[in-house]
C-alpha cells in the first residue's frame, strides 16, 4: 500500500490548523525521533529546526524523561487532584515557585498553553471580585497575540482567521496596537529600538474605558507563533508601569518563551519585568506528556484564600490537573535542563545563532531577520497575489531537504531544541539558504 493509499484511509482525522486536503494529497509522516532529529516514514532523518512545536526544549526522547515516565506509569497511573493530591504534584509546585520570579511562587496546573490562558483570565477576573472590584472586568489583549484556541485564548488573541469565524468571542475585550513595525526596525539584532511609545496605546485603552473596568492585560513578551514580533526595548517595562499606576493585573503568556527558550527561565526574568500572572505549558514536559502552569503572586493567591466567600475558593480545574504521568514528566524535564544547564548553553549559543540567521540577508525574498534567545524568524516577500505561498513551498522544500521548519504565512520561524550544536546550526542555515535561492 503507498503511503498515500494510507492517509487517505485515514481521513477520519480532521487535523489541526492543517489544510487537510493538501495533506492527504502529499503527506509528510513521522514515525520516531531522537535528539535533534525526526525520522520520517520513508527513513530520512529530519533536523527538527522547531523543537515540535517550540516544546520539546530539550531534545527528543531525553532518556531522564522516558524513564521517569516509564517508572511513573507503572506506579501510579492516575490520581485524581479534587480534594486528593500526590507528594509529586507539591514537590513541583515548589520547584517551579523557585524558579518563576521572586513573588510568583504558587502554580495552578492545566493541560495546555489554551487552557492557561483561560486559566490566567479567569483568575484575574476571580482576584478583582473577590476584593470588592467586580467592576473590573474588561480584558485586554493586543492584535497579532497568539493565546490559544479556547474562547478565552481566541477573544484576547489578534490573529483575525482564529477568530472570525466563531462568533462574538467575550465580550468587553480590547486590543493594543501589535508592536511590528519593519519600516522602523528590519533587520533588528535582538529587541528593536523603535516602538517603546506603543506601550502607551494602553493609556488609550485607560481613557477610552476607564481603568477601574479593566481587569487584566495579557501580552506574550515575544509574540511567537504570530511570526516572531519581538518588544521594542523598554516595551514591557512601561506596560507593567501603567498597569501599576491603574490597578490593572499584568498576565504573561509564557507558552512559548517559558523554560528557557530565551536563556532564562522566563522571559519575565530576562527582560526584568515581573507580571502579575505567568501561563506556560509546551517547555514544562518537554512536550512528553501535555500540561500547563499557571504561576500567579503571592499576593493573589492569599486574596483567594482569605476573601474566599465558599469552603472551595476558586470553581476551577481540570481532571488532569496535576496528572501524575505529566508531573513526572516535568519534574524530569526540570531536572534535565538543571543538570545539562540548558538555559546558559541557550545564553551562550545566542550570539552564534544570531550571527548565523543574519548571514541570510539579502538572499532571495528575504525582507526581515529577527532574533531573540534561541528563536529565530525569516520574513519573505509575499508573491504578489498570493499571500503565504512562498511561506507554504518553503515548508514543504525543506521537509524534503530534510528539515522541519514553521510557517506563518510568508515568515518562517526557527525555534530549535537547546541542544543544537554550533556545526548543526551552520548546516541549518546553509541548507535554508539553498532553500530561498530556489523559491519561486
Ligand atoms: N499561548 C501561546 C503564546 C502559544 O504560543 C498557546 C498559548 C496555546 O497552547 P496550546 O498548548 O493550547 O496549543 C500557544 C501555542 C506555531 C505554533 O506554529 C504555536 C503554538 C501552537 C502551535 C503552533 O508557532 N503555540
Amino acid at each position: 500500500m503507498s503511503r498515500h493509499a494510507k492517509i487517505n484511509d485515514a481521513s477520519s482525522f480532521w487535523m489541526p490548523f492543517t489544510p487537510n486536503r493538501d495533506f492527504a494529497a502529499d503527506p509528510r509522516l513521522i514515525v520516531a525521533a531522537d535528539g535533534m532529529y525526526y525520522t520520517s516514514d520513508d527513513g530520512r532523518q529530519i533536523l527538527d529546526a522547531t523543537a515540535g512545536l517550540w516544546c520539546v526544549n530539550a531534545g527528543h526522547n531525553d532518556p531522564l524523561i522516558v524513564e521517569a515516565v516509564q517508572r511513573q506509569v507503572a506506579t501510579l497511573d492516575y490520581a485524581p487532584h479534587f480534594n486528593f493530591g500526590t507528594p509529586q504534584a507539591f514537590e513541583l509546585s515548589a520547584r517551579l515557585a523557585g524558579m518563576f520570579p521572586e513573588g510568583l511562587d504558587h502554580v495552578f496546573y492545566t493541560n495546555s498553553g489554551s487552557e492557561s490562558v483561560d486559566t490566567a483570565l479567569k483568575i484575574a477576573l476571580h482576584y478583582h471580585r473577590m476584593r470588592g472590584n467586580g467592576a473590573r472586568t474588561r480584558l485586554i489583549g493586543r492584535e497579532r497575540g497568539y493565546h490559544g484556541t479556547g474562547f478565552g485564548g481566541i477573544s484576547v488573541g489578534g490573529i483575525v482567521n482564529n477568530r472570525r469565524h466563531f462568533g462574538t468571542l467575550l465580550n468587553g475585550v480590547d486590543h493594543l496596537r501589535h508592536t511590528h513595525d519593519p519600516a522602523r526596525n528590519a533587520f533588528s539584532r535582538g529587541c528593536p529600538e523603535h516602538g517603546v511609545e506603543l506601550a502607551e496605546d494602553l493609556e488609550r485603552l485607560c481613557a477610552l474605558h476607564d481603568p477601574s473596568t479593566i481587569a487584566a492585560v495579557i501580552v506574550e513578551p515575544m509574540a511567537g507563533s504570530t511570526g516572531v514580533l519581538l518588544p521594542p526595548k523598554g516595551y514591557l517595562a512601561r506596560l507593567r508601569e501603567i498597569c501599576d499606576r491603574h490597578g490593572i493585573l499584568l498576565i504573561f503568556d509564557e507558552v512559548i518563551t517559558g523554560y528557557g527558550r530565551l536563556g532564562k527561565m522566563t522571559a519575565a526574568e530576562y527582560f526584568g519585568v515581573t507580571p502579575d500572572i505567568i501561563a506556560t505549558a509546551k517547555g514544562l514536559t518537554n512536550g512528553v506528556v501535555p500540561m500547563g502552569a499557571v504561576a500567579v503572586s503571592r499576593e493573589i493567591y492569599a486574596s483567594a484564600m482569605e476573601r474566599a466567600d465558599t469552603p472551595i475558593e476558586l470553581f476551577h480545574g481540570y481532571t488532569y490537573s496535576a496528572h501524575p504521568l505529566a508531573v513526572a514528566a516535568a519534574l524530569a524535564t526540570l531536572e534535565s535542563y538543571r543538570a545539562n544547564e540548558m538555559f546558559a548553553r541557550v545564553e551562550a549559543l545566542a550570539p552564534k545563532w544570531e550571527n548565523a540567521l543574519h548571514e541570510l540577508r539579502g538572499r532571495p525574498h528575504v525582507a526581515d531577520i529577527r532574533n531573540l534567545g534561541l528563536v529565530g524568524a525569516i520574513e519573505l516577500e509575499s508573491r504578489p497575489g498570493a499571500p503565504g505561498a512562498r511561506g507554504w513551498q518553503a515548508m514543504k522544500l525543506a521537509w524534503e531537504e530534510g528539515l522541519m521548519i514553521r510557517v506563518t504565512g510568508d515568515i518562517i520561524a526557527l525555534s530549535p531544541p537547546f541542544i543544537i550544536t554550533e556545526a548543526q546550526i551552520d548546516g541549518l542555515f546553509d541548507r535554508l539558504a539553498d532553500i530561498l535561492d530556489r523559491l519561486d
